[in-house]
């Protein structure tokens, strides 16, 4: 990483932009052409011209204001600057433990006073520091929260950010909802897409710094000389935006791509043949980060399949990459049969605390299950007390109406991080077993599945930009609350009202927070309160299917086995009583979840099997209460077209009308979702849907013959 130390913006204005875009959602929250610079606040604008952070915030602000910052015109404040640099303030400064506490990435920003000026300072460590700050800079400038009082210091969480593409060699994108996948690899290395650029600007401007390019489910040709040059092409984008490049292998390359008999970890050829494959990389590629790993899950290969085990397979790679000081990333997303689903990760995982190589890291997903709208937490958070471990967050709507629902995911990605495992004690939350705090690690890391594609607004629902954008955020502060990302993003993204004025772009960005922060709760009450999960149609995950059969299936892939209900309740019991995937949990989580009367009733079909009369903490029934949640569900959705259709006069016509359009499926399928629990579940429950929530508008019969084809989404 290049080290410096400093770079300066003094801000000022001549002029405003006058730039225009198509409003086809593009342009994602960097839209700097629409922010009205407030000329009270800025008094010149310069900065050091070597920096590639400067350059970047040039280019938002010459979008900004027409100007042209750092160009000769500038350059006569320059001497502020190198006069500031060589003054003892910032000598200080630069030895401060506060300079030093910001390592790697981290910056400070603020206004001080020199020669009678007030002058905001950019300072950092690095040039991934600066360029961090300078975004930053440039967010509170987008926001309206730029002042002459900035005290702000920042450092990530986590030293990982990284997305997870689950996008093929052949341009599709498995649980992808936007298209096709944005590197074509069929160009490249000979031509560049411009959107590669703008994909790590993107990334950079919210803390982004780390990429995995294929899909888990990887084909051994990643690994072939000729994608090593492509994947080298890509690397050389990103690099000035400090996004470091990885790659999801398949276990098996060395037999396929090697032609070796098999991939036996202990087979001496096959350690071989990765450290030469390794070393092949590295000379490409000198900063490249490293793999991903999906073994012995849904069917891939892997160490297994030759009686070794995760450990053997995970540090025979790593053994490979550790020279080059790269890391592997060994998914835990297992469940060989045998046991209650929640509970096999965990199971196969666990004994291995502690003997993986010091740059493996262990990857989980947020739930036990699988990227459900809730589920409880991962048990292995805070399980595994000598492993490094890192969430997997899925960004991509796979089970929550793909890009098809406005489902904003920051507060379900709240909900998790915030979670206390009790691992070391109370206070150990999700966030504070992975980030380093308790266990002490080389690398902490965060890892969320993209919902990006080539549709022209990136992410298919113009909303979803608001997920990615999420992701990023919560993975540079956990700490960070899901309000202040909804309305930074709403700053940033909806900043231009038609009728422009002040108190009518408040009042949309308002009517927009609501609908973001509301959203995940709503897509749960329409899609599977109280703890009910996996419910879904075969395959796509798309509509419901909770009486899907399909004969031969794997028990744990059918909604039956999830939600067990009969004429005597619904739910899974997983207490004591039940399979126990209570035990999984530090105390007092375990008894908590294990009391019928204590488990928070978000999660009570997830853990109890549920009479249908059992009274909840309102008094209702079971069956009364999923009644009303599955009806407020669709008619929080009704609310939303509401908000939406009020705000016509205020949002461009293309992203109004689009977005509009995709409400209108949520409130749909939101009362398709309705419809089909419960004339389902009533079938066991066989009580009255209360008379007053508006009454059921299908047939069972009719909705269980839906069969949507969505191949084109995988
Ligand atoms: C990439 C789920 C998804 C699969 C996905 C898998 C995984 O099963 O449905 O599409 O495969 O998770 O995370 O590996």
């Amino acid at each position: 990483m290049k080290r410096t130390f400093l770079y300066l913006i003094l801000v000022s204005l001549s002029g405003l932009g006058n730039f225009l875009f198509a409003e086809d959602g593009s342009r994602l929250w960097l839209r700097f052409s629409d922010v009205t610079v407030n000329e009270k606040l800025f008094s010149g604008v310069s900065g050091r011209t070597d920096v590639f952070a400067a350059s970047e915030f040039a280019h938002a602000w010459s979008q900004m204001t027409g100007d042209e910052l750092l160009t000769q015109k500038h350059i006569a404040d320059n001497s502020l600057i190198f006069a500031l640099a060589k003054d003892k303030v910032v000598r200080n400064m630069r030895l401060s433990t506060e300079m030093k506490k910001l390592g790697d990435e981290g910056f400070l920003i603020r206004t001080i006073t020199y020669q009678n000026k007030k002058l905001t300072l950019v300072a950092a460590n690095t040039d991934a520091g600066l360029l961090y700050g300078s975004f930053h800079l440039l967010r509170m400038i987008q926001t309206n929260t730029f002042s002459d009082q900035i005290k702000v210091v920042e450092k990530p969480a986590y030293d990982l950010r990284i997305l997870n593409h689950w996008d093929n060699l052949n341009g599709t994108v498995e649980r992808g909802y936007a298209g096709r996948s944005i590197w074509k690899w069929d160009e490249l290395p000979a031509k560049l897409s411009p959107r590669y650029e703008a994909y790590a600007r993107a990334n950079a401007s919210i803390g982004l710094n780390a990429t995995v390019l294929n899909n888990v489910n990887a084909t051994p040709d990643i690994l072939t000389t000729e994608y090593i040059q492509k994947i080298k092409a890509l690397a050389s984008v990103f690099r000035p935006f400090n996004i470091k490049v990885f790659i999801s292998i398949n276990f098996a390359s060395p037999k396929q791509l090697g032609r070796l008999p098999d991939a036996d970890p202990m087979r001496p050829e096959v350690q071989k043949w990765w450290k030469e494959k390794v070393k092949e990389i590295y000379r490409a590629i000198p900063d490249f980060g490293g793999f991903l790993v999906k073994a012995n899950s849904e069917g891939l290969p892997g160490p297994m399949d030759y009686g070794r085990t995760h450990v053997d397979g995970a540090n025979m790679i790593a053994d490979a990459l550790k020279p080059y000081g790269g890391l592997l990333m060994w998914r835990a997303f297992v469940y060989e049969p045998g046991d209650d689903r929640a509970k096999l990760a965990y199971k196969e995982f666990i004994g291995f605390d502690g003997k993986f190589r010091d740059n493996v890291i262990i990857q989980v997903k947020n739930g036990p299950i699988d990227f459900q709208p809730r589920e409880p937490f991962s048990p292995l958070f805070g399980a595994m007390k000598r492993t490094p471990v890192m969430p997997e967050l899925q960004i991509t709507q796979e089970y929550l109406g793909h890009s098809n629902h406005l489902v904003f995911l920051a507060p379900m990605w709240e909900e998790v991080l915030k979670s206390d495992t009790f691992a070391f004690g109370k206070g150990s939350t999700v966030a504070a077993v992975t980030d380093g705090t308790f266990v002490k690690t080389k690398t902490t890391a965060i890892a969320g599945v993209a919902n990006i594609g080539d549709d022209i607004n990136w992410t298919g629902h113009h909303f979803a930009q608001a997920n990615w954008y999420a992701f990023g955020r919560q993975a540079w502060s956990h700490q960070i609350t899901s309000k202040q990302i909804a309305e930074e993003w709403t700053s940033m993204t909806f900043d231009k009202s038609q009728q422009t004025t002040k108190s009518s772009i408040v009042n949309c960005q308002l009517s927009i927070v609501e609908i973001l922060l509301s959203s995940h709760e709503t897509c749960v009450n329409y899609m599977m309160p109280l703890g009910l999960h996996h419910i879904f149609a075969w395959d796509h995950h798309y509509g419901p299917e909770p009486w899907c059969d399909i004969p031969g299936a794997r028990p744990d892939w059918l909604p039956k086995y999830y939600h067990n209900a009969s004429k005597a309740g619904i739910g899974f019991d997983r207490t004591d009583k039940g399979s126990n995937a209570v035990s999984q949990y530090f105390s007092p989580l375990r008894e908590q979840f294990n009391n019928i009367e204590a488990c928070p009733e978000k999660y009570l079909l997830w853990f109890h099997h549920v009479p249908w009369s059992h009274k909840m903490k309102n008094g209702r029934t079971l069956w009364d209460e999923l009644c009303y949640r599955y009806d407020s569900g669709v008619q929080q959705v009704r609310e939303y077209q509401k908000l939406w259709d009020k705000l016509e006069s205020e949002i461009d016509s293309q992203r109004f009308a689009e977005v509009q359009s995709r409400l209108r499926i949520q409130a749909r399928d939101a009362v398709w979702w309705k419809n089909a629990i419960l004339l389902y579940f009533q079938t066991y429950s066989q009580m009255p849907i209360p008379f007053d929530i508006e009454r059921p508008v299908h047939e069972l019969d009719d909705l269980k013959k839906i069969k949507l084809d969505m191949k084109h989404h995988n």
